[in-house]
């Protein structure tokens, strides 16, 4: 009985150190032994929690963010992907912790419920740098600058597009698709969108529903819209572009179609909308840019200086028309 006991808790705690040696990643080496080989070396590292890989968007971020040793020696990565569930980050976290890396930034996948872990990467002295969603804490030192997009811009950018084409009096039954619950992905281009079409009186959302931001999500819910509501829809909004490719293999299945029958309008601005607006399957996308590994060295190096840096850092973005796709299709970088 005891023996059993006791290799019982061998193999637990052989797996509790490969779970934290896992947060370490894979860009940038792993461990702790690179990484006080990287620190004898003189190399600056950051510790990267992302959310996921759920979209096209995320994994050009990921792509763009593990270059940022390619971009600059003095730099390595660790990189955690969290699977969009907010215990995994936190774990990354407080692995990067122990890992005594120089700077961590976290692409949070919800808003709240960050205060306990910052406190302790605060008081390690090791400064976080929020990308792309942002946090709320009770106390804003926890962190040092967000850099990321403004998603009620973005949510309002996609409520002018259906204004410009439609106008004001048009009567138009929405579906929505929503992002990630309490990201502000999800939280910013909802609450921009819904402002900006508060002066169109016959625009009504008459569906809303989360896909969580993943093609499959997407695709599940826009069926179950069809099913109940498939002859009244005429736009679907959606928060990401791949829930819109999703949806529109949802539409054609149900045998109307896509960019035709059903407006479809989304953010992010990734390669596949880009080819369904150039095959006349979506009308419009408002660009999300993804590409934050350039930015974000920029700011490490900043704060590790020593520097003051803003305490919000945009990123530049614009959007797009069925009509220009053709021409911006190879201009696409994801
Ligand atoms: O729009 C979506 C992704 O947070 C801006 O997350 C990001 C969003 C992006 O899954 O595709």
């Amino acid at each position: 009985m005891k023996l059993k006991k006791m290799i019982a808790l061998m193999a637990s705690t052989v797996i509790c150190i490969g779970m934290l040696a896992g947060c370490g990643g894979s860009a940038g080496g792993n461990g702790s032994a690179q990484t006080s080989n990287e620190k004898s070396s003189g190399k600056k590292v950051i510790g990267f929690a992302q959310v996921g890989a759920e979209s096209g968007w995320r994994t050009a971020e990921t792509d763009s963010i593990k270059s940022i040793p390619t971009l600059d020696s003095n730099f390595d990565l660790k990189f955690s992907d969290g699977q969009q569930k907010q215990e995994n980050q936190i774990k990354a976290i407080r692995s990067f912790i122990a890992q005594k890396v120089d700077l961590i930034a976290l692409d949070p996948v919800v808003e709240t419920g960050w205060d306990t872990v910052l406190k302790e990467a605060k008081d390690a002295k090791i400064p976080v740098v929020i990308v792309d969603r942002k946090v709320t804490v009770s106390d804003d030192s926890l962190y040092k600058c967000f850099l990321g997009s403004d998603m009620v811009a973005e949510g309002k950018k996609a409520a002018q597009i259906l204004i410009d084409q439609f106008g004001k009096d048009a009567k138009l039954n929405i579906a929505e698709l929503q992002g990630t619950v309490g990201s502000t992905a999800m939280v910013g281009r909802q609450q921009g969108f819904n402002d900006a079409i508060k002066d169109c009186p016959n625009y009504k959302i008459i569906k809303s529903q989360t896909g969580d931001f993943t093609r499959a999500k997407g695709k599940e819910v826009m069926e179950a819209f069809l099913k109940s509501d498939g002859d009244k829809i005429n736009v679907l909004w959606s928060h990401n572009d791949d829930m819109a490719m999703g949806a529109i293999q949802a539409i054609e299945e149900y045998g109307k179609k896509p960019g035709k029958d059903i407006f479809i309008l989304s953010v992010d601005g990734i390669k596949d909308i880009f080819q369904a607006m150039v095959d006349g399957k979506a009308n419009a996308t408002v660009e999300c840019n993804p590409l934050l590994g350039p930015q974000l060295l920029e700011v490490a190096k900043n704060i590790l200086d020593g520097k003051e840096v803003e305490r919000t850092i945009n990123s530049k973005e614009s959007q797009f028309l069925q009509k220009d796709a053709a021409a911006e299709l190879p201009n696409r970088k994801y």
